[in-house]
């Protein structure tokens, strides 16, 4: 019967609280006269959730963007509410489309290589707030076409 009990428990633990795993998490670097960022990653959830928000010690302000095309053919980008996941799809933030928008950065520059927590709230079907701590790495951009004069460290990937 250890089986059978195992599925019982496994099953609880299912129905209790989402399961989200969150990968690929990062910041694009930032100089230092640069007040804002964007943030990105993949989130995976094993039931419907939404995305409701996030914070972090290093942002004063932390919203969601979507970034799109409008009709006269210009990027630009709005605050949405929430960002909605069904169970067992992954949801992509990245350049040029969703992503976490990080204003009134504490910490400048952000460097490559740096990590920032962030928390992540997140929604499920039955109303509930939860919470999950996500580490993101600071990653360049672009790589410059030669190595920076100023950065004896830079490391590249
Ligand atoms: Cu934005």
């Amino acid at each position: 019967m250890k089986k059978a009990s195992f599925v019982l428990l496994a099953f609880v633990s299912f129905s209790a609280f989402a399961q989200i795993k969150v990968s690929d998490a990062w910041v694009r670097s930032t100089t230092p006269a640069q007040g804002a960022t964007g943030g990105f990653m993949t989130i995976k959830a094993d039931q419907k959730v939404k995305v409701v928000g996030a914070e972090s010690a290093v942002a004063g302000i932390v919203e969601l963007h979507q970034m799109s095309m409008n009709s006269a053919g210009v990027m630009s980008m709005r605050e949405v509410d929430a960002l909605e996941i069904a169970a067992g799809e992954a949801l992509e933030l990245k350049p040029g489309g969703y992503h976490l928008m990080l204003m009134d950065l504490k910490k400048k520059p952000l460097a490559t290589g740096d990590t920032l927590p962030v928390v992540l709230k997140f929604q499920t079907a039955d109303g509930k707030l939860h919470t999950q701590n996500v580490s993101m790495e600071v990653r360049a951009i672009t790589a410059p076409a030669k190595p920076s004069d100023h950065h004896n460290h830079h490391h590249h990937h």
